[in-house]
């Protein structure tokens, strides 16, 4: 049984804001820090739970708000593959979190025992880290009391980027089975995906030294890891790294940033020249932006899109190359936010789906390709090769040297990937391996296609919960007759598309359009006269 008189005490020293409602949302809870005491402590408890119940297998726990300013943080849980949370527990999570008082938190926790039919005697493996976020250190703690409270200890994996502790998470629960995955350190990580970088640009021309706006991130400490591991071959330099300083993380800079106000970050303006290209990670390193300035200084965007556009004709190419296609297919996992040219692009050359925001869906979209490339337009994304695929690969036989070189290849790009969600790191590597094959600068990689203008805004409702969708938030089915305003609206344009939606993570409902030319995008934006960014 619960030791409820431990709990009790524990929870007494956190208590709920009674007047707060917590939701367990995509990102998992994400607010201001200073009211997540009570989260933290019970996230804890749910996270020792969630591990007994899946026979003792670790389970991550992520303190993290992302791409969102310095005085918000969150946390999410991470299962045992490195994924996110399995849905059917994002509702116990919320649960849990409302409790009001001790006893009802341990009602519920009861209640949870009896009907997951969890065995308490079954161990509980924990492990957690955090960004740098001033507020970390004392959510940490609290967390810390919530394991201890149901007698959990955990490994505490200190400040570190939410992908590595989702690599971490997987190692672990890997080790010593067939799905080995690396070893469980930060080394190991950064061992794996360096070396098989260096395997694959191996005679290449690398890029120059390439900047990384790191947004005063916990990218940083990566960024500066990974450098010792790349011993010259690219030459990596940190832009906004200042974890140190408060006020600074996210601000006018990272991902986020370039994604929303399309501009380049003004820290790099005095760095980066015309022709050259960069790159920006947001504040937990899950998400990468890149961009150049062409010869006349201009700035242009290669964002999450063109990301999964160079990606899956890379590997489209491997596959022919290695002798595998028709046996290997791969396919593209996209959201609505994606730019309509994007999805023209790549649905003449492969399988695309839309699914709805959120890295759960278009995890487990891509699941069901042999090889599943998926981006958001923010940046967020990665590759999944099935494990039938990867036993394929591994057992295929090439028969021409050319053949071998393209299979090798496919089989380091594996190794470079973390497949276990987005990586601002890992993605980098990437792009940079698939530049330096094709010998592509900014420019040549931005002419795969012309992105369409679009306008990103959000628009601050009463009740952003009236907003509801389908077809993948691509349309509204409430409230009633504003879809079809939208399409009035949509139909004067050339190429129009809109879609309104609420948020997953902010108070608000965004509203993207996008047309063929600039001004005619920006003409919803103006008609909706929403508050800019
Ligand atoms: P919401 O707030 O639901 O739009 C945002 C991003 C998602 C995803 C989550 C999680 C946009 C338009 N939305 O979700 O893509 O990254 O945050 O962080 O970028
Ligand atoms: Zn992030």
């Amino acid at each position: 049984v619960l030791s409820v008189d431990t709990i009790r005490i524990l929870s007494d020293r956190h208590a709920k804001p009674s007047y707060l409602f917590f939701q367990y949302g995509t990102a998992g809870f994400r607010t201001l820090g200073v009211v997540l005491d009570s989260v933290m402590f019970r996230v804890g408890i749910l996270a020792a739970l969630r591990s007994k119940k899946l026979d003792g297998k670790t389970v991550g726990v992520m303190v993290t708000a992302s791409h969102n300013p310095e005085p918000d943080n969150g946390v999410k849980l991470v299962d045992p593959r490195g994924e996110m949370l399995e849905s059917a527990w994002e509702v116990h999570a919320t649960n849990v979190a409302n409790a009001q008082t001790s006893d009802a938190l341990i009602e519920v926790l009861q209640n949870l025992v009896k009907t997951l039919r969890i065995d308490l005697t079954k161990p509980a493996n924990v492990i957690f880290a955090r960004d740098t976020r001033p507020s970390g250190p004392a959510l940490i703690e609290s967390l810390q009391d919530g394991l201890q409270s149901v007698g959990c200890v955990g490994r505490n994996a200190g400040v570190i980027s939410t992908p590595i502790l989702h690599y971490l998470v997987r190692t672990i629960n890997a080790k010593g089975t067939k799905e080995d995955y690396g070893v469980d350190s930060v080394d190991g990580y950064m061992e794996k995906l360096s070396s098989a970088f260096l395997k694959l640009v191996k005679g290449k021309q690398v890029s120059p030294p390439l900047l990384v706006d790191c947004a005063n991130g916990v990218g940083a400490h990566s960024l500066e890891e990974i450098t010792k591991y790349l011993k010259g071959s690219l030459q990596l330099i940190g832009v906004n790294t200042a974890t140190g300083s408060t006020g600074v993380l996210n601000n006018a800079c990272g991902a986020d940033y370039v994604k929303t106000t399309q501009r380049l970050p003004p820290s790099l303006a005095p760095y980066l020249k015309p022709g050259e290209r960069a790159c920006s990670f947001d504040g937990d390193a899950d998400r990468l932006m890149y961009y150049y300035l062409d010869e006349r200084g201009q700035f242009h965007m290669l964002d999450g899109d063109k990301i999964a556009a160079l990606v899956a004709a890379f590997i489209v190419e491997l596959v022919k190359g290695s002798g595998l296609e028709g046996q290997v297919r791969v396919g593209i996992v996209q959201t609505a936010y994606a730019n309509g040219a994007s999805t023209k692009y790549l649905s003449d050359r492969l399988p695309v789906k839309c699914v709805p925001t959120g890295v759960k869906h278009l995890h487990h979209a891509a699941e069901s390709y042999d090889i599943g490339v998926y981006f958001e337009a923010n940046g967020h994304g990665t590759v999944l090769f099935s494990r039938d695929t990867t036993e394929k690969l591994a057992n295929h036989q090439p028969i021409t040297p050319a053949q071998s070189t393209s299979l090798n290849h496919l089989m380091n790009l594996m190794q470079v990937i973390n497949q276990t969600v987005g990586d601002a790191l890992s993605d980098l590597l990437l792009v940079e391996v698939i530049l330096a094959h094709k010998s592509y600068s900014g420019i040549e990689w931005d002419s795969l296609y012309v992105d369409l203008p679009n306008r990103l805004v959000k628009v601050v409702v009463a009740d952003r919960f009236m907003f509801k969708t389908e077809d993948a938030e691509r349309r509204l089915i409430s409230p009633p007759g504003l879809q079809q305003k939208i399409d009035e609206l949509v139909r004067r344009y050339e190429a129009g598309r809109a879609f309104v939606r609420p948020s997953g993570t902010e108070d608000v409902v965004r509203v993207y359009a996008e047309a063929s030319v600039r001004s005619q995008a920006d003409g919803e934006y103006m008609l909706l006269s929403p508050k800019p960014f």
